[in-house]
C-alpha cells in the first residue's frame, strides 16, 4: 500500500462513518425511543371466557399527563372493567392530579367500543409533582369474549405530555384479539410444555394430541368433547400428555374410540368421564407406561381395550355399565398394590370390611382389589360416602410410613409413602359427599 493508497483509505472510512451517522439520526428521528402499546400485543380467549390487556408507556421522560382512546370491536368483545394507575414513587395522588374522560362506551357506536381516558398531574398542589421516568402499566382493561371473530384493539389518538405542556414523541402499537374457536385450534397454537385450560362448553370436535400438552377441562360434568358420532373423539399421537375433567363421549362406530392412546407412551389420563363410545380407552402394543386413573367409564360398548400394551397403571377407574368392561392381554397393572378398580358387575364380598373385595378373583381377570363402592376422593373405606369414618382411619395412621406398624396404605390418598395432613385434607375437602 503506498501513500496515496492509505490516505484515499482513510478519507473513504471517514465519508462512509458520517454518512451512517447522518443515517442513525434519521432513524433515531422518525423512531422516538418512548413507546405507547398494548400488551400483550396478541390476546386470545375462549368464547365466553375474561381476559385483560396492558396499556404500557416505556421508557418515557418527564410524563406529566396522558390521554388515549382503545376502540375494539363490541360484536367480540365486552369491555367489563377498567383501572387507571397513578405513577408511584412521585406524588401524582388526589388531590395532585385529576382523571378525565368517559372511561368505558361499550356501545361507542353500531359496531365499536371504546375506551377514552386522560390522567393529569396538577401543578397547583405542594409539593410540586414530578413528571414520571421509566416505564409503566398506564391502564388495564378487562375484556369478556362474547363473540367469534378477530378484531384489532385500535390504541388511538393518543397524548403523553410533559410539565411544560410539551408532546411527548412517541410510537404507538396497537393491539389484535382472536376467539379461540376450538380445543385443536388451541392444541395448534400451544407450545409443548403447555397448559390448556378449557372452560365449560360442548365442543364438537375430534381433537388431535400431537404436542406434549397437559388439556384441563373447568368441570368433568359440564366440559363436553363430543365426537358426534363419527371417528375417534381424541387421538393421542404424542407422549408425555396429561388430560383431566372432561367428558369424553359419542365416538363413532366400529373401530373407533373416547381415547386412543395407540402408540403412546408416558401419558396421564386422570379424572375425566368417558362415555357412549364403541371403545372408551384403546391402547394397542405399541403404546407403554401410561397411567389411567380416577375416571368414569361408563356406557360404552367396550370400557378399555389393551392389545398387547404393557406396564400401564390402571386403578381408581369406575366401570360401570360398559357391554364388555375390559380386555387386557398384555402386562398391565390394574392396583396400586392395595386397591384397584370399581366394577358395576362386581359380585364379590368384602370379608374384612376394608372396602376391598375378597372373592371372585381377579375380576374381568385383571383386578385383585376390585372397590365395593364407586370410587370418590376421601372415601378411604370405599363406601360411597365420606364421614368422619373416613377420617378415623387416617387420624389412626397418622405419621406414619410403610416401615412402621400402624401402616395402613388405604389412607396415604396422595400416595407419597407417609400419612400426614395432606392426607386429612383429602378427606376433609371432599367430607360429606356421597356417590
Ligand atoms: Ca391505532
Ligand atoms: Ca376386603
Ligand atoms: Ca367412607
Ligand atoms: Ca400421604
Amino acid at each position: 500500500m503506498n501513500k496515496k493508497t492509505v490516505i484515499l483509505a482513510f478519507v473513504s472510512v471517514f465519508l462512509l462513518s458520517m454518512t451512517l451517522c447522518i443515517r442513525f439520526n434519521l432513524v433515531m428521528a422518525e423512531d422516538p425511543e418512548t413507546k405507547f402499546y398494548v400488551d400483550p400485543p396478541k390476546s386470545a380467549a375462549w368464547r365466553c371466557a375474561t381476559f385483560t390487556i396492558n396499556l404500557i408507556v416505556a421508557d418515557v421522560t418527564g410524563l406529566f399527563g396522558w390521554e388515549f382512546k382503545l376502540y375494539w370491536d363490541n360484536r367480540i368483545l365486552n369491555c367489563t372493567g377498567a383501572a387507571v394507575y397513578i405513577p408511584t414513587g412521585i406524588n401524582w395522588e388526589a388531590p395532585n392530579s385529576f382523571q378525565a374522560g368517559p372511561g368505558i362506551q361499550q356501545n361507542y357506536n353500531a359496531t365499536h367500543g371504546r375506551y377514552h381516558k386522560a390522567l393529569g398531574a396538577m401543578p397547583i398542589q405542594q409539593p410540586y409533582p414530578k413528571g414520571f421516568n421509566g416505564t409503566m402499566v398506564l391502564a388495564t382493561l378487562t375484556f369478556h369474549c362474547i363473540g367469534v371473530g378477530e378484531c384489532v384493539l385500535d390504541l388511538a389518538d393518543t397524548i403523553l405530555g410533559d410539565a411544560e405542556v410539551n408532546l411527548i414523541p412517541h410510537s404507538v402499537v396497537d393491539g389484535y384479539f382472536s376467539t379461540i374457536p376450538s380445543i385443536q385450534a388451541a392444541i395448534n397454537a400451544a407450545s409443548p410444555g403447555d397448559t390448556i385450560l378449557v372452560p365449560s362448553g360442548t365442543y364438537y370436535e375430534h381433537v388431535i394430541m400431537n404436542k406434549t400438552v397437559s388439556l384441563i377441562g373447568e368441570n368433568t360434568r359440564t366440559t363436553i368433547i363430543d365426537g358426534n358420532g363419527t371417528g375417534t373423539v381424541v387421538v393421542l399421537t404424542t407422549d408425555n400428555v396429561y388430560i383431566s375433567g372432561f367428558t369424553i363421549r359419542n365416538g363413532g362406530s366400529l373401530g373407533s374410540c373416547g381415547i386412543d392412546l395407540s402408540g403412546t407412551a408416558m401419558n396421564t389420563i386422570i379424572g375425566n368421564t368417558v362415555i357412549s363410545n364403541v371403545r372408551g380407552f384403546y391402547l394397542d402394543f405399541n403404546s407403554s407406561n401410561n397411567s389411567i386413573s380416577k375416571n368414569m367409564i361408563m356406557d360404552n360398548f367396550q370400557g378399555i381395550v389393551l392389545l398387547g400394551s404393557c406396564d400401564n397403571t390402571i386403578y381408581h377407574n369406575n366401570f360401570v355399565n360398559n357391554t364388555d368392561q375390559a380386555y387386557d392381554n398384555g402386562t398391565s397393572s390394574w392396583d396400586n398394590g392395595c386397591e384397584g378398580n370399581y366394577w358395576s358387575d362386581y359380585n364379590g364380598t368384602d370379608l374384612d370390611g376394608d372396602g376391598i373385595g375378597n372373592t371372585f378373583l381377579p375380576h374381568q381377570g385383571v383386578d385383585n382389589y376390585p372397590l365395593m363402592s364407586p370410587y370418590m376422593e376421601g372415601d378411604v373405606d370405599h363406601n360411597a360416602i365420606v364421614n368422619i369414618l373416613d377420617v378415623l382411619k387416617v387420624a389412626v395412621a397418622f405419621g406414619s410410613t410403610p416401615e412402621d406398624s400402624w401402616w395402613n396404605p388405604h389412607t396415604d390418598l396422595n400416595e407419597d409413602k407417609i400419612i400426614n395432613v395432606l392426607d386429612i385434607l383429602l378427606v376433609a375437602i371432599h367430607f360429606g359427599e356421597t356417590w
